[in-house]
């Protein structure tokens, strides 16, 4: 469905037809007890693929909120059965930010205030009923490109641009996440690659950063449930939670033979590489010890001739 009105607007046109594809997993929840300004709203919201949700009440979309992690704006209403639109806002405010999910404000009558209300309370738009369907349209995908892009922005500060593995800042955010259930078993891996530099020396940088990727990998398949991270260069860390010493020292010798074995496909030649391992375990629950004594374990790997695991 294409306004009319918009048939000249080639640019407007494209951004509309690339968002029809991102909308089909894009929820948006309508709240209202004005049945026709509800349901106008959802056929509307259909019309352009997004996967609209009806709610009556402000407690309907709490639960409503809760349950599916999609949705990317709030459409409400002024009068609610169980409270205030604006205190809606408001109580929505407590549990997501503005940069998590968009609000925007729908209310008739002639009240000037309103759209200044539902701002203050945290909306991050309003629009007056009865609305004009471009208008809403045009609101509606400003509001949820507004989300994409700063979980955009998210992924991109929160990843390795060569690895695609968390990097350091947000192994460091998972980590104190997980720190408020942090298990008394537990375990800490440095992984650092051996002669990381004469494979650069030799093949060239382009081919060490093909080691790094095979690494990384492998990294990501042998521990899909730890928090893992390319921590720097040639150097990784993995979080075991709910690991003992003993077991987490067992799997990363196991992982140790991995690499040793894997064969790395270079554009002209194929070629092998090994790690050292240090890896730190329950007896602290601080994350800045766990990590400088799996850092002198890791001196200590190395110290000893490489290609090893010291727990
Ligand atoms: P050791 O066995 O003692 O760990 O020796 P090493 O050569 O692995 O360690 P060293 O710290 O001397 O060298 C690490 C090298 O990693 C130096 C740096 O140029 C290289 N490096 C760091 N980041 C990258 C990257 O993103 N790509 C490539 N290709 N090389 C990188
Ligand atoms: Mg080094
Ligand atoms: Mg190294
Ligand atoms: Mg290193």
């Amino acid at each position: 469905y294409i306004p009319k009105e918009n048939s000249q607007n080639y640019d407007y046109l494209n951004r509309l037809i690339s968002r029809l594809e991102k909308n089909k997993s894009t929820g948006v929840v309508v709240v209202s007890t004005n049945r026709v300004l509800r349901t106008r709203t959802v056929s509307l919201l259909q019309r352009h693929n997004f996967i609209a949700f009806e709610c009556l009440t402000a407690t309907d979309a709490m639960q409503c909120l809760s349950e599916n992690k999609n949705v990317r704006l709030v459409i409400t209403d002024n009068t609610l059965p169980d409270m205030t639109g604006t205190h809606f806002v408001a109580g929505l405010r407590k549990a997501f930010s503005k940069e998590q999910l968009s609000i925007m404000g729908i209310a008739g009558g002639k009240g000037m205030l309103m759209s200044a209300h539902f701002i203050k309370s945290g909306a991050n738009d309003f629009l007056r009923v009865p609305y004009c369907h471009e208008e809403f349209l045009c609101r509606v995908m400003q509001n949820v490109e507004y989300i994409e892009s700063v979980e955009e922005i998210r992924r991109v500060a929160n990843t390795d641009y060569l690895t695609g593995l968390p990097n350091r800042r947000h192994f460091f955010y998972m980590l104190t996440v997980q720190h408020q259930n942090l298990s008394e078993d537990h375990a800490l891996a440095l992984i650092d690659l051996d002669f990381f530099k004469s494979i650069n020396d030799t093949y060239g940088h382009d081919a060490g950063d093909i080691v790094l990727k095979a690494v990384a990998a492998l990294i990501e398949f042998y521990f899909p449930d730890e928090i893992i991270s390319r921590f720097g260069g040639e150097e990784f860390c993995i979080y075991m939670p709910s690991t003992s010493l003993t077991e987490a020292c067992e799997r990363l010798e196991d992982f140790r033979k991995v690499v040793e074995a894997e064969v790395i496909q270079l554009p002209k030649t194929n070629i092998k590489v090994t790690c050292s391992i240090g890896v730190s375990g329950a007896h602290t629950q601080r994350v800045d010890k766990l990590l400088s004594l799996a850092d002198k374990q890791l001196y200590a790997a190395k110290n000893s001739g490489r290609n090893q695991v010291k727990c």
